[in-house]
């Protein structure tokens, strides 16, 4: 079974993490980054090759998609923290190719209201409903 990172762990692998746009979130026991694509077709296929990523590790992702935005979560269930499996999966999402479909990754963040400003009524926010923290 995975085990936490130690400190020195920590200081070896998080960093490259923080310079792609991976943050630490629930004190340090999470790494989340959040994309914005430029359609959900791209955020789906994203999606698929992160699917098959994380299936070929037997390591999954906690993610939310709402229409082009993706927010991915990822932390070692069984540990209860971050292990060696969420640097390396972390690593394998970065490396996935978007052929220059992403228009934002993080420190963007995917809130509920980022599709409530002016103009028509967004028709995914009676789907979204499910999915708030
Ligand atoms: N994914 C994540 N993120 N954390 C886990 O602890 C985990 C997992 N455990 N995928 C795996 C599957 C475990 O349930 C199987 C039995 O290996």
């Amino acid at each position: 079974m995975a085990s936490p990172l130690n400190h020195q762990e920590r200081d070896a692998l998080l960093p490259m993490l923080y310079k792609t746009g991976w943050q630490l979130v629930h004190n340090g026991t999470g790494l989340r980054k959040s994309w914005k694509f430029d359609s959900f077709a791209a955020a789906w296929g994203f999606m698929s090759q992160a699917a098959l990523c994380a299936e070929k590790m037997d390591h999954h992702p906690d993610w939310r998609n709402v229409y082009n935005t993706l927010e991915v979560t990822l932390s070692t269930h069984s540990c209860g923290g971050l292990s060696v499996l969420d640097a390396e999966l972390a690593q394998g999402f970065d490396a996935i190719t978007t052929a220059g479909r992403v228009l934002d990754a993080s420190p963007f963040e995917a809130k509920d209201d980022e599709h409530s400003g002016g103009g028509a009524p967004d028709p995914r926010s009676d789907l979204s409903d499910d999915f708030l923290d």
